[in-house]
């Protein structure tokens, strides 16, 4: 027996891959070399022992009754069927469909509870929180036909709720943002049938629609799976940043930094880790009351370090320039810097891990969301009426535990300067300058080829491939053949630390991209905030269409996206809302459907003949490039943008006279 477990043991630790294999992060990098000296588990290590299933990875199986579970051979998808009689297509669209749901409602209920404290703040039952960008408060009213002219603010904001709350609940109609689309991309989706009516209706229907027994057509179910994304995307998260921006808001282009060498080891270290950015703007408030830094001070500390990690750590990141440690594959590394005095977390992408690590180095760990506790770990309800009582206290316990800190604090020193906090206003302004404040002369620069196109690159890291490097080499593909790069999530922050978001990246891009951006000061990557500010690449997308000259609808566009390390059904929902929307979209580590199958060929090809976009897949970030920039190259053809790149100024008569 003993022989045995110490075999077992030889071979675990065996298994060990080297740190620089698993990321190219150097603080994640030593960060996990400590804990294996600590003999501390990571998400990185525990994926090495935990082999994917390739049945489940496939999507080949079915658990959606007790027929079963069902397995079919994804080598062999047509030699068998479920015990029900289900084939390959329709267990695998059925599968997607759910992850499309989950996705859905995970940024949908976000969008709500945006809703519910701007709501409160509108009725004044919330006093810590204000309308801060009352002209992005107008410009949303008016697109959405609510009367401004000599309106109060707040009657106009209180109209708004009620439309916005129609993204969410209605049973009939289309939700509000669609009139934002392209009338052509909104022609196509009336045709196809999936305009969404409210997300709450498309997110139980299409559950309903995946029971054992329901339907039972990939043909068909895709119309549900393509109408819940859709409301995901122009409903859900395009809610969220709106009413973001209304309340914290709108970003605008500011420096900050990225990386763990942000922890400051004299300080009381604070993360907030999340999406949602309420908790985040209270954290703020406490770490700047006074008698709580001066509690610091007494403590021995040199003051309050509040550090952001993941999406609502981007939102204050873009908003306020707080400093960024890290996206989601270095949420667990950071605590063992034994610098963090105490993680706080609200929703989403939060690892129950992250409770174990906290507890070998000493981090106070808490939950602070009503939808997301974790057994064992102190939770501290956060309330959008009393929001201090919850983040006054988080401040304290950090304070402390720095005050008691007895685990080794080694912190890896670097930290990388980037510009982040652009969205498509700010696109606007910046190529258009303030006197002509439009997207004509990124249509220009593409137009006249100085910019291919636009590449979306977004999403998780996700430890079965190498952290950030998919990320980094795909996007470094991408500007050095003209592409301009737009980002969020922690894509975003893999650019920061590579130095993407700097200007001096242009140098890296081609000489077309590289003299745009030299002339405008801009970096050759775009850093546009959190998940569900995709909804702002969406809107970026719309304005291109309707400034002219390259084509009618989204899918005319020379543009793809890609998420390159995903690992969440939240980014299959964004994938799938910018694949009906349009756009051709790389997924890379897997994708959950089996290939030379009916609904493979649904989705990677059929979706794009009907005028949407259309999936594609590869691990490897310079395949991954060459698809999209063929891609747009293809799309560029068709605008007969491929001629010379002199072609500089097109006239509006030569513009239609390419598209006719
Ligand atoms: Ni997006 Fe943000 Fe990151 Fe992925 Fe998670 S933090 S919502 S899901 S892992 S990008
Ligand atoms: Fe099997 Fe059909 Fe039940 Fe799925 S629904 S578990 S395929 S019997």
């Amino acid at each position: 027996m003993g022989d045995k477990k110490d075999k077992t043991k030889n071979k675990s630790q065996k298994k060990l891959v080297a740190v620089s294999e698993l990321t190219t992060c150097e603080s994640t990098q030593a960060m996990l070399s400590k804990a294996r000296q600590d003999g501390v588990d990571t998400a990185f290590d525990r994926a090495q022992a935990m082999k994917a299933c390739p049945i489940g990875a496939k999507s080949a199986c079915c658990k959606h009754c007790f027929m079963g579970p069902c397995r079919l051979n994804a080598n062999d998808p047509y030699g068998k069927v479920g015990v029900c009689g289900a084939t390959i297509d329709t267990i695998q669209s059925r599968n997607f469909a759910r992850m499309v749901a989950t996705g859905t409602a995970a940024h949908t209920d976000h969008g709500m509870e945006m809703l519910k404290l701007f709501r409160g703040v509108v009725e004044g039952r919330i006093l810590d929180y204000q309308i801060q960008d009352t002209e992005k408060l107008f410009e949303v009213a008016d697109e959405l036909g609510i009367a401004t002219e000599g309106r109060e603010v707040l009657d106009i904001a209180d109209d708004l709720c009620d439309v916005l709350e129609t993204t969410y609940t209605q049973l009939e109609g289309e939700i509000p943002f669609v009139k934002r689309a392209p009338a052509k991309t909104q022609e196509m989706w009336r045709g196809e049938g999936i305009v969404p009516r409210g997300a709450m209706r498309e997110v139980m229907e299409l559950m309903d629609r995946t029971h054992m027994g329901m339907d039972q057509d990939h043909q068909n179910l895709i119309k549900q799976i393509s109408r819940t994304a859709l409301a995901d995307g122009w409903g859900g998260s395009m809610v969220a940043t709106e009413i973001g921006d209304i309340l914290f808001g709108t970003p605008k282009p500011l420096q900050a930094e990225v990386n763990m060498g942000v922890l400051k080891e004299d300080q009381v270290n604070i993360i907030i880790h999340g999406h949602e950015p309420n908790l985040f703007d209270s954290m703020i408030a406490s770490v700047q009351d006074p008698e709580l830094i001066a509690k610091a001070e007494a403590a021995g500390a040199q003051g309050i370090n509040l550090v952001g990690m993941c999406c609502s750590g981007l939102e204050m990141l873009s908003r306020n320039g707080i400093p960024h440690a890290g996206n989601f594959m270095s949420t667990e590394a950071v605590l063992v810097t034994g610098a963090v005095d105490a993680m706080a977390v609200d929703v989403q992408c939060i690892k129950q891990g992250l409770a174990k690590v906290a507890e070998c180095y000493g981090t106070k760990l808490f939950t602070t969301n009503r939808r997301a506790r974790i057994e064992g770990v102190v939770h501290v309800e956060f309330e959008d009426e009393v929001p201090r009582a919850c983040t006054d206290t988080v401040v304290e316990m950090a304070i402390k535990r720095f005050a008691g800190r007895s685990a080794v604090v080694s912190i890896p020193p670097r930290k990388d300067v980037g510009v982040h906090g652009f969205s498509h206003e700010y696109i606007n302004y910046m190529l258009g300058g303030t006197f002509r404040g439009s997207y004509t002369p990124l249509n220009d620069n593409i137009i006249n080829g100085r910019i291919k196109g636009v590449a979306g690159v977004v999403g998780c890291t996700n430890p079965r491939v190498k952290q950030d490097w998919v990320h980094v080499e795909l996007v470094k593909e991408l500007i050095k053949n003209n592409v301009l790069v737009v980002q969020t999530g922690c894509s975003q922050v893999a650019m920061a630390k590579a130095g993407l978001l700097r200007p001096e990246a242009a140098s890296l891009a081609g000489e077309g991209l590289r003299e745009v951006c030299e002339t405008v000061g801009m970096p050759p990557v775009l850093g546009l905030g959190a998940c569900v500010d995709n909804s702002r690449i969406l809107t970026a997308c719309t304005h291109m269409v309707k400034t002219g000259g390259l084509g009618e609808s989204i899918a005319d566009l020379p543009v793809a996206g890609a998420a390159p390390e995903f690992m969440s059904e939240k980014a299959i929902a964004i994938g799938q809302y910018f694949v009906a929307s349009g756009v051709y979209t790389v997924f890379g580590v897997t994708f959950p459907i089996v290939e030379n199958t009916k609904f493979h060929k649904l989705m990677f090809e059929e979706l794009a003949d009907r005028g949407m976009g259309k999936w594609g897949f590869t691990k490897d970030p310079y395949e991954m490039a060459a698809m999209m920039i063929e891609h747009i190259d293809g799309r560029r053809r068709a605008l007969g943008l491929d001629k010379s790149r002199e072609r500089v100024l097109v006239d509006m008569a030569d513009r239609r006279a390419m598209e006719g």
